[in-house]
């Protein structure tokens, strides 16, 4: 039999990974046996009649490996099937009673436990983490009333306003059905002529055309719970609460052309660098903020707070940050937790509550239903990742793999045999209420007015990119609308964005080699039948702002190379105390500093001692590093500047405008590559080397830089 408690050395006072202690198994020094715990002394014959068969019927050892085999994959996600998670905990800076009673957001002295699950949206399990696409940024927060989930994105908006358009948006994001492509792309027909008739998306669109789509790192970006919910007090007061998550890294992107790249050398970049980043001690911050509204100010501003395509800019309603979050633990199975894992934007604790975003609402449908068909049972709350740390007392019972074995009569509410248990919770005993709220209105199938404003927000992001921002926003759209099939799309399209803002949509079609035409009317499509058209056009409402800083990522912290990955290219011959200098200087910061040279195993420096390899120019790619370092040694130098693989790695990462440092003899590498030596952020001959190496890396790109041939 495998032991139980297995690990005993991790475990720690955090009252999940207690609470999950009894599930995980270590085979460590263990017989092998087969499921039902028989020791199997044979696992590489099977059961024949003679030598050379046939194989017999009676085998239940090779017949139980193989049925457990036959049936080992689930569905995967409709949507949000490619992602990777992590263990970790949460703690508030300070009490939040004044608008909250939800008891993980009380006691700076507790530390909640969380899994977090981050994802792309349109590919497939298999598919690359470097899609240009939303990303998922799901928290389940295990409280002690019950299990909280913050089902959010990296994004603040949605492409939608009403849940019933999200199987239309989904359908037209994934591959063509008639030939299953392209995979983990939306630069395709289909997803453009549904977005060209749908101009409510134009605000995420932005985003998702903007670097935010192509993160550095799950590590380095924000989160967001997208809709407006509500935070109630212990007196029954509410406030509406939009959700935010702050990465202590700040935010940081990739270029297109670089994650392409990455999408081949390595499709699995965001969960490495999310594994090894924990596996490696460097844990994963975030803050959690909070913009408050008050009740009595819901129709203060010029957009509805119930329309999940606007935000509240931070500038109207600065971003509290009351909290933190730490990942620090790396699952110990991919399947049993990061697969099974059932995230749920309806599962609340007392003091959180939902509004009437339409959106949202439908939502609160959609995942448990999900889960019944990709996790086979309405038992899934019992597996292990999914189950909540206050054991679970209800009259729900039976089904497929039930784990509970219910004791006594009663499975039913009233009751006398059971003595009337379980009882139901008071609210000052913690039991959950859902937020009074006075309605009174037709029941219609329609959409508010108040919805209508398609534009103003996007109009708005986009003037609060800086300009590179902007350039990549264009090249994106240029990108996307460039691959279409149908010019029709394309046209449409072109004049939607002329709406957001005529210089982005001149540029894009310039670079399409089209006209800007006048968008047809009705702009819109969305609406019924037997409606009129024109109540769902686009309403213009002046913002009150014209910029929002928040909004552009060029603003984001930029002091820090912590986890930063660094290339030294050396042969042998490399100047050992150049190189080394450099390396302490950079891991000193947090940054990682790998030798990449012409072969594995070791090279020897000029005074003949070993240095290690990490990677040779075969395994290792200029893509998957932040920055570039060249030491000195003539005939390290010398064997760079005739390996063209060392020349290609120097202009890539010059071309995607990172940070290039060549110390001594490193220069002339350089001087035979692309790269102009007094350009931004190419640091050589400084006296303080590694001091401006450092700095340099912390900028995160030299966006001046980018239109050089690579
Ligand atoms: Fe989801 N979404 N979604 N979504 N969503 C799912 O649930 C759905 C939306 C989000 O790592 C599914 O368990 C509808 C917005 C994340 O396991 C499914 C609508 C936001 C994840 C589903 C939306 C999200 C999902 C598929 C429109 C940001 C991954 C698998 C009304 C606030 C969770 C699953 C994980 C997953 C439905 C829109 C976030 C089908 C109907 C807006 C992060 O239930």
């Amino acid at each position: 039999m495998a032991k139980k408690n297995a690990n005993p050395k991790n475990v720690n006072p955090d009252k999940k990974l207690a609470d999950l202690n009894p599930d995980r198994v270590d085979s460590t020094g263990e017989f092998m046996t087969t499921d039902q715990g028989l020791k199997i002394n044979d696992d590489n014959n099977s059961l024949k009649a003679g030598e050379r068969g046939a194989t017999l019927l009676e085998d239940f050892i090779l017949r139980e490996k193989i049925t457990h085999f036959d049936h080992e994959r689930i569905p995967e996600r409709i949507v949000h099937a490619r992602g990777s998670a992590a263990h970790g905990f949460f703690q508030v800076y300070r009490s939040m009673e004044k608008y909250t009673k939800a008891g993980f957001l009380q006691d700076p002295s507790v530390k909640t436990p969380v899994f977090v699950r981050f994802s792309t949206v349109a590919g497939s399990r298999g598919s690359t983490d470097l899609a240009r696409d939303v990303r998922g940024f799901a928290v389940k927060f295990y409280t002690e009333e019950g299990n909280y989930d913050l089902v959010g994105n990296n994004m603040p908006v949605f492409f939608i306003q009403d849940a019933i358009k999200f199987p239309d948006l989904i359908h037209a994001v994934k591959p063509e059905p008639d030939h299953e492509m392209p995979q983990a792309a939306s630069a395709h027909d289909t997803f453009w002529d549904f977005i060209s008739l749908t101009p409510e998306s134009m605000h995420m669109i932005m985003w998702a055309m903007s670097d935010r789509a192509i993160p550095r790192s799950y590590r380095m970006m924000e989160g967001f719970g997208v809709h407006t919910f509500r935070f109630i007090n212990a007196k029954g007061k509410s406030h509406f609460v939009k959700f935010h998550w702050k990465p202590l890294l700040g935010m940081h992107a990739v270029v297109w052309d670089e994650a392409q790249k990455i999408s081949g050398k390595d499709p699995d970049f965001h969960r490495r660098d999310l594994y090894e980043a924990i596996a490696a001690g460097a844990f994963p911050e975030w803050e959690f903020g909070v913009q408050i509204v008050a009740e009595e100010d819901e129709h203060k501003f010029p957009f509805d707070l119930l329309d999940p395509t606007k935000i509240i800019p931070e500038e109207i309603v600065p971003v509290m940050r009351i909290g933190k979050m730490t990942l620090n633990r790396n699952p110990d199975n991919f399947f049993a937790e990061t697969e099974q894992v059932a995230f749920h934007p309806g599962h609340l604790v007392p003091g959180i509550d939902f509004t009437n975003d339409p959106l949202l609402q439908g939502r609160l449908f959609s995942y448990t239903d999900t889960q019944l068909s990709r996790l086979g049972s309405p038992n899934f709350h019992e597996i292990p990742i999914n189950r909540s740390v206050n054991t679970v007392h209800n009259n729900q019972r039976d089904g497929h793999m039930r784990q509970q074995i219910n004791v006594g009569k009663a499975s039913y509410h009233p009751n006398t045999t059971g003595g009337g248990c379980p009882f139901q919770a008071k609210m000052a005993e913690g039991g959950f209420t859902s937020h009074e709220e006075r309605i009174d209105a037709k029941k219609v199938r329609g959409r508010s007015k108040s919805f209508m404003d398609f534009f103003s927000q996007a109009t708005l992001f986009f003037n609060s990119q800086s300009e590179p921002e902007q350039d990549h926003i264009v090249d994106a759209l240029r990108f996307e609308l460039g691959k279409l099939e149908t010019p029709a799309i394309r046209e449409r399209m072109v004049g939607l964005l002329a709406k957001v803002s005529t210089q982005l949509a001149q540029r894009v079609a310039d670079g399409l080699g089209i006209k800007v035409s006048k968008p047809q009317e009705p702009l819109n499509h969305n609406f019924g039948a037997d409606a009129n058209p024109k109540n769902f056009q686009h309403s213009p409402v002046p913002q009150g702002i014209e910029k929002s800083p928040a909004l552009s990522m060029a603003n984001t912290r930029k002091d820090t190379i912590s986890t930063r990955q660094i290339a030294i290219l050396a042969a042998d011959g490399v100047d050992g105390v150049s190189l080394n200098k450099m390396k302490a200087a950079l891991e000193a910061e947090g940054a990682q500093a790998k030798v990449i040279a012409p072969h594995g195993g070791v090279i020897k420096n000029a005074k003949g001692a070993d240095v290690k390899v990490d990677m040779t120019f075969l395994t290792a790619a200029s893509v998957l590093f932040d920055a570039v370092f060249i030491p000195g040694g003539e005939r390290s130098a010398a064997t760079l500047i005739n390996e063209p693989d060392a020349i290609h790695f120097i202009n890539e990462g010059y071309k995607h405008c990172k940070a290039i440092a060549a110390d001594a003899q490193g220069l002339d590498v350089l001087k035979a590559s692309f790269v102009k030596i007094k350009s931004d952020g190419v640091i050589t001959g400084e006296k303080a080397l590694e001091k401006a190496f450092i700095k340099a890396i912390a900028q995160h790109r030299f966006w001046t830089r980018e239109k050089v041939p690579a």
